[in-house]
Protein backbone atom coordinates (compact mmCIF):
# COMPACT_ATOMS: atom_id res chain seq x y z
CA UNK A 1 0.00 0.00 0.00
CA UNK A 2 1.28 3.51 -0.76
CA UNK A 3 1.86 5.90 2.15
CA UNK A 4 -1.02 8.16 3.18
CA UNK A 5 -1.47 10.89 0.59
CA UNK A 6 -1.75 14.51 1.61
CA UNK A 7 -2.41 17.47 -0.67
CA UNK A 8 0.46 19.31 1.05
CA UNK A 9 3.07 16.85 -0.18
CA UNK A 10 4.13 18.95 -3.18
CA UNK A 11 6.16 16.32 -4.98
CA UNK A 12 3.22 13.91 -4.89
CA UNK A 13 0.42 16.27 -5.90
CA UNK A 14 -0.52 16.65 -9.57
CA UNK A 15 -2.36 19.75 -10.77
CA UNK A 16 -5.09 18.94 -13.32
CA UNK A 17 -6.00 22.16 -15.05
CA UNK A 18 -8.97 22.53 -17.40
CA UNK A 19 -9.70 25.63 -19.44
CA UNK A 20 -12.79 27.37 -20.75
CA UNK A 21 -16.06 25.52 -21.31
CA UNK A 22 -14.74 22.19 -20.03
CA UNK A 23 -17.15 22.57 -17.09
CA UNK A 24 -19.75 21.56 -19.73
CA UNK A 25 -18.11 18.18 -20.31
CA UNK A 26 -20.71 15.41 -20.47
CA UNK A 27 -23.49 17.98 -20.41
CA UNK A 28 -23.32 19.60 -23.88
CA UNK A 29 -22.03 18.31 -27.28
CA UNK A 30 -21.59 14.65 -26.18
CA UNK A 31 -20.99 13.66 -29.82
CA UNK A 32 -17.77 15.70 -29.78
CA UNK A 33 -16.57 15.54 -26.18
CA UNK A 34 -18.26 12.39 -24.81
CA UNK A 35 -20.89 11.88 -22.14
CA UNK A 36 -18.58 11.67 -19.11
CA UNK A 37 -18.80 14.70 -16.85
CA UNK A 38 -15.76 16.58 -15.59
CA UNK A 39 -16.61 15.43 -12.05
CA UNK A 40 -16.60 11.78 -13.23
CA UNK A 41 -13.28 12.28 -15.03
CA UNK A 42 -11.81 13.80 -11.87
CA UNK A 43 -13.00 10.87 -9.75
CA UNK A 44 -11.36 8.37 -12.12
CA UNK A 45 -8.13 10.37 -12.24
CA UNK A 46 -8.02 10.64 -8.43
CA UNK A 47 -8.35 6.84 -8.15
CA UNK A 48 -5.64 6.27 -10.77
CA UNK A 49 -3.22 8.62 -9.01
CA UNK A 50 -4.06 7.27 -5.58
CA UNK A 51 -3.10 3.75 -6.74
CA UNK A 52 0.37 5.21 -7.34
CA UNK A 53 0.55 7.10 -4.06
CA UNK A 54 -0.16 10.44 -5.75
CA UNK A 55 -2.80 13.08 -5.04
CA UNK A 56 -4.69 15.36 -7.42
CA UNK A 57 -5.59 19.04 -7.34
CA UNK A 58 -8.33 19.92 -9.83
CA UNK A 59 -8.88 23.42 -11.18
CA UNK A 60 -11.26 24.36 -13.99
CA UNK A 61 -11.68 27.98 -15.01
CA UNK A 62 -13.08 29.99 -17.88
CA UNK A 63 -10.63 32.80 -17.06
CA UNK A 64 -7.07 32.90 -18.34
CA UNK A 65 -5.66 34.73 -15.29
CA UNK A 66 -7.11 32.16 -12.90
CA UNK A 67 -5.33 29.42 -14.87
CA UNK A 68 -2.06 31.38 -14.80
CA UNK A 69 -2.41 31.82 -11.01
CA UNK A 70 -3.04 28.07 -10.56
CA UNK A 71 0.14 27.31 -12.54
CA UNK A 72 2.14 29.73 -10.38
CA UNK A 73 0.79 28.13 -7.18
CA UNK A 74 1.82 24.72 -8.53
CA UNK A 75 5.48 25.83 -8.54
CA UNK A 76 5.74 25.24 -4.79
CA UNK A 77 2.65 23.09 -4.17
CA UNK A 78 2.65 20.42 -6.92
CA UNK A 79 5.08 18.03 -8.59
CA UNK A 80 3.58 18.04 -12.08
CA UNK A 81 0.89 19.60 -14.24
CA UNK A 82 -1.66 18.09 -16.64
CA UNK A 83 -3.39 20.79 -18.65
CA UNK A 84 -6.20 20.90 -21.16
CA UNK A 85 -6.03 24.60 -22.00
CA UNK A 86 -9.09 24.25 -24.28
CA UNK A 87 -9.44 27.30 -26.59
CA UNK A 88 -6.50 29.03 -24.84
CA UNK A 89 -4.30 26.34 -26.44
CA UNK A 90 -4.49 28.28 -29.67
CA UNK A 91 -4.21 31.81 -28.29
CA UNK A 92 -2.38 32.04 -24.98
CA UNK A 93 1.22 33.17 -24.73
CA UNK A 94 0.46 33.87 -21.04
CA UNK A 95 -0.23 30.20 -20.28
CA UNK A 96 2.84 29.13 -22.24
CA UNK A 97 5.06 31.59 -20.35
CA UNK A 98 3.62 30.47 -16.99
CA UNK A 99 4.28 26.79 -17.76
CA UNK A 100 7.82 27.58 -18.92
CA UNK A 101 8.43 29.68 -15.79
CA UNK A 102 7.42 27.03 -13.25
CA UNK A 103 9.43 24.32 -15.05
CA UNK A 104 7.41 21.35 -13.72
CA UNK A 105 6.86 18.14 -15.69
CA UNK A 106 3.85 19.05 -17.84
CA UNK A 107 1.45 17.03 -20.00
CA UNK A 108 -0.79 18.84 -22.49
CA UNK A 109 -3.99 17.00 -23.24
CA UNK A 110 -6.87 17.33 -25.71
CA UNK A 111 -9.96 15.18 -25.69
CA UNK A 112 -10.41 15.45 -29.44
CA UNK A 113 -7.85 14.93 -32.18
CA UNK A 114 -7.23 18.61 -32.82
CA UNK A 115 -5.26 17.76 -35.99
CA UNK A 116 -8.41 16.34 -37.57
CA UNK A 117 -10.33 19.52 -36.83
CA UNK A 118 -10.25 23.09 -38.13
CA UNK A 119 -6.87 24.52 -39.20
CA UNK A 120 -6.83 27.04 -36.32
CA UNK A 121 -6.77 24.13 -33.84
CA UNK A 122 -3.60 22.64 -35.37
CA UNK A 123 -1.28 25.11 -33.66
CA UNK A 124 -0.70 24.98 -29.92
CA UNK A 125 1.21 27.64 -27.99
CA UNK A 126 1.58 25.07 -25.22
CA UNK A 127 3.12 22.03 -26.94
CA UNK A 128 6.64 23.48 -27.13
CA UNK A 129 6.76 23.80 -23.32
CA UNK A 130 5.05 20.45 -22.57
CA UNK A 131 6.92 17.21 -21.94
CA UNK A 132 4.18 15.14 -23.58
CA UNK A 133 1.04 15.78 -25.61
CA UNK A 134 -1.99 13.48 -25.65
CA UNK A 135 -4.69 14.10 -28.25
CA UNK A 136 -7.76 12.26 -29.49
CA UNK A 137 -8.13 9.62 -26.75
CA UNK A 138 -11.38 11.11 -25.48
CA UNK A 139 -11.72 11.64 -21.75
CA UNK A 140 -9.64 8.46 -21.28
CA UNK A 141 -6.75 10.77 -22.17
CA UNK A 142 -6.91 12.15 -18.62
CA UNK A 143 -6.18 8.66 -17.24
CA UNK A 144 -3.34 8.23 -19.75
CA UNK A 145 -1.95 11.57 -18.62
CA UNK A 146 -2.19 10.52 -14.94
CA UNK A 147 -0.30 7.31 -15.70
CA UNK A 148 2.37 9.18 -17.64
CA UNK A 149 2.84 11.65 -14.78
CA UNK A 150 3.17 8.73 -12.35
CA UNK A 151 5.88 7.36 -14.65
CA UNK A 152 7.65 10.74 -14.80
CA UNK A 153 7.53 11.28 -11.03
CA UNK A 154 8.09 7.74 -9.78
CA UNK A 155 9.96 6.04 -12.63
O1 LIG B 1 -10.16 18.56 -27.60
C1 LIG B 1 -9.97 19.29 -26.62
O2 LIG B 1 -9.85 18.84 -25.48
C2 LIG B 1 -9.97 20.81 -26.79
O3 LIG B 1 -8.98 21.34 -25.91
C3 LIG B 1 -11.36 21.28 -26.39
C4 LIG B 1 -11.55 22.79 -26.59
C5 LIG B 1 -11.14 23.21 -27.99
O4 LIG B 1 -11.21 24.62 -28.11
C6 LIG B 1 -9.73 22.75 -28.34
O5 LIG B 1 -9.45 23.12 -29.68
C7 LIG B 1 -9.62 21.24 -28.21
C8 LIG B 1 -13.02 23.15 -26.36
C9 LIG B 1 -13.51 22.79 -24.99
C10 LIG B 1 -14.99 22.95 -24.96
O6 LIG B 1 -15.53 22.02 -24.05
C11 LIG B 1 -16.84 21.72 -24.16
C12 LIG B 1 -17.26 20.57 -23.50
C13 LIG B 1 -18.56 20.18 -23.60
C14 LIG B 1 -19.46 20.93 -24.32
C15 LIG B 1 -19.06 22.08 -24.97
C16 LIG B 1 -17.74 22.49 -24.87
Amino acid sequence: MPDAITENDPGRTVLFLNGPNLNLLGVREPDKYGSTTLREVEETVAKTLSAHGLAARFVQSNHEGVLVDAIHAARTECGAIVINPAAFTHTSVALRDAIAAVALPTVELHITNVHRREEFRHHSYISAVADAVIVGAGTHGYVLAALHVAHLLLG
